[in-house]
């Protein structure tokens, strides 16, 4: 994950950073709603050091808006299908307003049910996951959230790419602390960490994919060019990323990361696709124990040598934003000054 170059850094408060991609997302074809959520959304992962779908992804969104493949202001449509399942058809807009437009009664069936799930489908997610997760934590519950992107990982032991890099993000509460959260795409890099390797010069670290013909490669532009990632972990991020498939897609029917053709709309860069999301309210289980068991298990991790959790980077880096300002290069300001005209 590479940070932008310190000798071109500058930082602003989280608000004018918010607002100005709310701007540029309105003047690029997005209701006012979907502008608000998208803008925090990217703004939290520019705040929190996320750089992989932070202010880098903004010229993507605009591509994408600008080709006609999202609908920007679409109305995502909720139904209350059984005490435990909310279904979202997204309309060809983005997941988050979708999940926005269902959270309060997904989190009131969870606590209701003990379990709830929101499935979303004809959605476009372009974003990380740990936000769409992480405030469910904060409310004391448990969620889980998968999300399949676009064909560019070849499943473990086959010869071509078909799954997405599908990520999958955790979050629970834990007392007296910040929630545990983890976020990870299930292929050995996201792809958004590929094109800022390839745009910076970077070689990638061995392992990470193959090339046009399906050689190992280090050269992130040979993965990019009809090159391909490869899963984390072998065999085993393989099966959790064909799960993120079938739970974000084939449950909630949404399209396979191979079903959708955006070849008719060039500049087109968002998968669409679907995202299941699982809240837990454990209050049902443990009462108010949970919490107190999670911080249990961390300071036993940290007992036997742990240095870092999950998150935590997230978290330090979030600390030092409130404090001093979100940090951006002197070229991605100018260049989000450019879009919001
Ligand atoms: P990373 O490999 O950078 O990190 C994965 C997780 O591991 C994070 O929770 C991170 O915490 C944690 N972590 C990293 N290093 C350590 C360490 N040394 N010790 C302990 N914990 C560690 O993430 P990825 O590159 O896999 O994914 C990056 C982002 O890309 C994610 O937000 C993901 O959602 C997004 N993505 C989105 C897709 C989409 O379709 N929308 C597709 C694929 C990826 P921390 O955050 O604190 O560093
Ligand atoms: O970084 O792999 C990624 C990604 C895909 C879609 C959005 N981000």
């Amino acid at each position: 994950m590479s940070a932008p170059t310190p000798s071109a850094l500058v930082r602003m408060p989280f608000a004018e950073l918010q607002g100005l991609l709310q701007t540029i997302f309105k003047q690029h074809g997005c209701s006012e709603a979907v502008a608000g959520v998208l803008a925090h959304n990217c703004a939290s992962a520019q705040r929190d050091g996320a750089h992989s779908h932070g202010v880098f992804r903004i010229p993507g969104y605009v591509s994408t808006l600008a080709s006609g493949w999202v609908d920007g202001r679409a109305t995502p449509e909720v139904t209350d299908v059984a005490p435990g399942y909310i279904r979202v058809d997204a309309r060809g807009g983005f997941a988050q307003p979708a999940l926005a437009a269902a959270r309060p009664m997904l989190v009131d069936k969870a606590r209701s049910a003990g379990i709830a799930v929101l499935a979303i489908h004809n959605s476009h997610h372009f974003a990380a996951l740990w936000p769409d997760v992480e405030p469910f934590a904060d409310e004391g519950l448990v969620a889980l959230s998968v999300v399949n992107s676009m064909t560019c990982v070849v499943p473990h032991g086959a010869r071509k790419p078909l799954f997405g890099t599908n990520p999958i993000a955790f979050a629970a509460p834990c007392a007296g602390h910040d929630p545990i959260v983890f976020d990870m795409a299930t292929s050995a890099m996201a792809h958004g960490d590929v094109q800022i390797a390839a745009r910076s010069g970077q070689q990638l670290p061995e392992g990470m994919g193959v090339d046009a013909a399906g050689q190992p490669t280090t050269d992130p532009a040979a993965i990019l060019d009809g090159g391909a990632l490869l899963p984390f972990g072998g065999h085993k991020g393989s099966a959790l990323s064909m799960m993120v498939e079938l739970l974000a897609a084939a449950l909630t029917g949404g399209h396979f990361s191979w079903e959708f053709d955006w070849s008719g709309h060039p500049g087109a860069k968002t998968p669409w696709t679907g995202q299941l999301i699982i809240v837990i309210d454990p209050s049902k289980a443990e009462g108010e124990r949970f919490a107190l068991r999670s911080r249990e298990l961390v300071e036993q991790m940290q007992a036997v040598g742990l240095s870092r959790m999950p998150g935590e980077r997230r978290y330090r880096e979030r600390e030092v934003a409130e404090r001093e300002g979100v940090a951006l290069s002197e070229q991605e300001l100018q260049g989000l000054r450019e879009l919001a005209g």
